[in-house]
């Protein structure tokens, strides 16, 4: 976790126990665990809350999401998931893979859409992603579907090219909101990523992708500190329906186990 992270709970533990008059027999670690976990639930909790499904359901038709990161975070899975967590919702997604750029990327989207039974709109190879966005959004007017997934190029933080094309993406097709992908393998790296992301394009929440692997979730606790954006969902796996909404009380429970 960041060091902002750990000084905040190293000032939080102070504030409450110092001082503090304890009867005999107390369990003293006890006390700083039950003191400690407050204080991770505290930060953890002020970024939950936000949910997808509801946001669809109340927002405009077709709702549009717009799903970015850097390359290999997991965004391409997370629509694919978040595609089945839709249907099961009982609404009908259409997925735009506004992903023209890497070798591949549209075959695997096709690959889930056809499993999923999702209809997938796509573009020519090194054509314009915003218009493949663009394209999906007319199709779901057509069709009466209620919600758009848009996936995107992988891109680093710090190629301005690319960035400029995702601006570009989300100047066109005005998405609902804007989704910040992050591996939660990324550690405090994670947090320039969503700096850069911020100040380029801006984002309404973050999902966290491969949670199962992250030992103990520092990340989780550094992005729900720092960022000040809602934590929506965590990857908690490779399968369709291993993508979780974000539950403080589950997180603060597996910091300590
Ligand atoms: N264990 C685990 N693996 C995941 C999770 N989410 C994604 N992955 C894996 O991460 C790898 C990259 O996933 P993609 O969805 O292709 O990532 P991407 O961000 O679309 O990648 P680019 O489009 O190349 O930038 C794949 O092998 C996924 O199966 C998760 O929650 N848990
Ligand atoms: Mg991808």
């Amino acid at each position: 976790m960041s060091y902002t992270v750990t000084e905040s709970l190293l000032n939080d533990l102070k504030t409450a126990l110092m001082g503090r008059k304890l009867r005999r027999g107390t369990d003293v670690e006890e006390v700083v665990r039950t003191t400690l976990k407050k204080s991770i639930y505290e930060i953890v909790a002020q970024g939950a809350g936000l949910d997808l499904i509801e946001a669809v359901k109340v927002g405009p038709k077709p709702y549009v999401i717009v799903f970015f990161g850097i390359n290999g975070v997991g965004k391409t899975t997370t629509i694919a998931k978040v595609a089945y967590m839709m249907k099961k919702a009982g609404l009908v997604p259409v997925v735009a893979a506004a992903d023209t750029f890497r070798a591949a990327a549209q075959e695997q989207l096709e690959y889930h859409c056809k499993k999923l039974e999702v209809t997938l709109i796509k573009g020519k190879y090194g054509s314009d992603p915003a218009s493949v966005a663009y394209s999906a959004i007319t199709h779901a007017k057509k069709v009466g579907a209620q919600v758009v997934l848009v996936d995107t190029a992988g891109r680093m933080n710090t190629d301005a090219d690319l960035m400029e094309e995702l601006k570009r993406v989300v100047r066109i097709s005005k998405p609902n909101m804007r989704i910040l992908v992050l591996d939660s393998l990324a550690g405090n790296d994670a947090l320039n990523q969503a700096k850069a992301f911020e100040e380029n394009v801006g984002y309404d929440g973050v999902i966290l992708t491969k949670v199962d692997a992250d030992v103990k979730g520092g990340t989780i606790l550094s992005v729900a500190k720092e960022l000040g954006k809602p934590v929506v969902m965590l990857g908690v796996g490779q399968e369709y329906d291993s993508l979780v909404k974000f539950d403080p009380e589950w997180f603060v429970e597996r910091v300590f186990s």
